[in-house]
């Protein structure tokens, strides 16, 4: 990694210089917000600003589990702040709970501090992260079920090991990645994709999550298929202050980014991480 990346990533942990968005998941049945999927973005004009150059930096810099933690944490208190309703959807990257120093408690101790109990916390593990080590992962998800936590196979059908995660992990949650949900409206082979997980959920005792219905065409037939609950733009955009009712009429408009040069130089006034 460049020294410039490394020095951008060192700046952005140690100042907690990132952005939590939450999108909403809208309960199709009783057309309300069912929970809030948390997202974390980087000052917005830097190199780190989207997900994935973020996460592959610290994942470089040997600082993924810091990052993850630090997201977590700062989608906790703030969903908490703002008092969302419904459930808190964290992605929680695999690798980062099979590091060494994972530390368990540590979101337990958050939880109970900011009086969120965990029943109301899906942990979301991504099925796009190659893994070659089950056992320990599924000790680390079996000590988040064992407190109460929900969990979640997260991009269904991107990966290759999403059959293998949903059989070994057991998960009360199941989200179909966005490529099976987009245009489904005009793909038969996509439809079929999406019923038979429907049916292997339901026979499982599973629920079902489409993520990236971005037209009103795939929204219909998702709902056809009885997927129940629903994510993306079409329903919801990701928002530092997110929509509460689904059905709400208004906008919330989104507050300016943070940028790196507002903190060069005035990191004292800078009111990053609110304890
Ligand atoms: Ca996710």
């Amino acid at each position: 990694m460049d020294q410039m990346l490394a020095d951008e990533l060192d700046y952005i942990l140690r100042y907690r210089v990132l952005q939590t968005l939450y999108q909403p998941l809208i309960d199709s049945v009783t057309s309300q917000v069912y929970g809030y999927e948390a997202l974390t973005r980087g000052p917005s004009n830097s190199a780190l600003h989207a997900p994935l150059p973020l996460i592959q930096a610290a994942t470089q810099a040997g600082r993924l589990f810091e990052l993850d933690l630090i997201c977590r944490e700062q989608a906790i208190r703030r969903f908490q702040e703002l008092g969302l309703p419904g459930k808190l959807f964290l992605n929680v990257n695999p690798l980062s709970l099979m590091e060494p120093t994972f530390r368990p408690g540590e979101t337990l101790r958050l939880l109970s501090e900011v009086a969120l109990p965990p029943g109301r916390v899906v942990i979301e593990i991504t099925e796009q992260q190659p893994l070659d080590d089950y056992d320990v992962l599924k000790a680390a998800v079996a000590h988040y079920t064992t407190a109460g936590f929900e969990i979640a196979i997260d991009d269904l059908g991107a990966g290759y090991a999403g059959l293998r995660l949903w059989s070994e992990l057991r998960p009360s949650y199941v989200k179909i990645d966005h490529h099976f949900i987009e245009n489904i409206s005009t793909d038969n082979v996509k439809r079929e994709f999406v019923r038979s997980i429907g049916g292997m959920a339901a026979r499982l005792g599973c629920k079902v999550v489409a993520e990236g219905i971005e037209t009103a065409e795939d929204y219909a037939v998702v709902q056809s298929l009885g997927v129940r609950l629903h994510q993306g733009y079409h329903l919801a955009r990701p928002l530092s202050e997110p929509v509460r009712n689904h059905n709400a009429a208004y906008v919330v408009s989104e507050p300016p980014y943070i940028r790196l040069s507002d903190y060069f130089g005035g990191l004292k006034r800078y009111p990053v991480l609110r304890r």
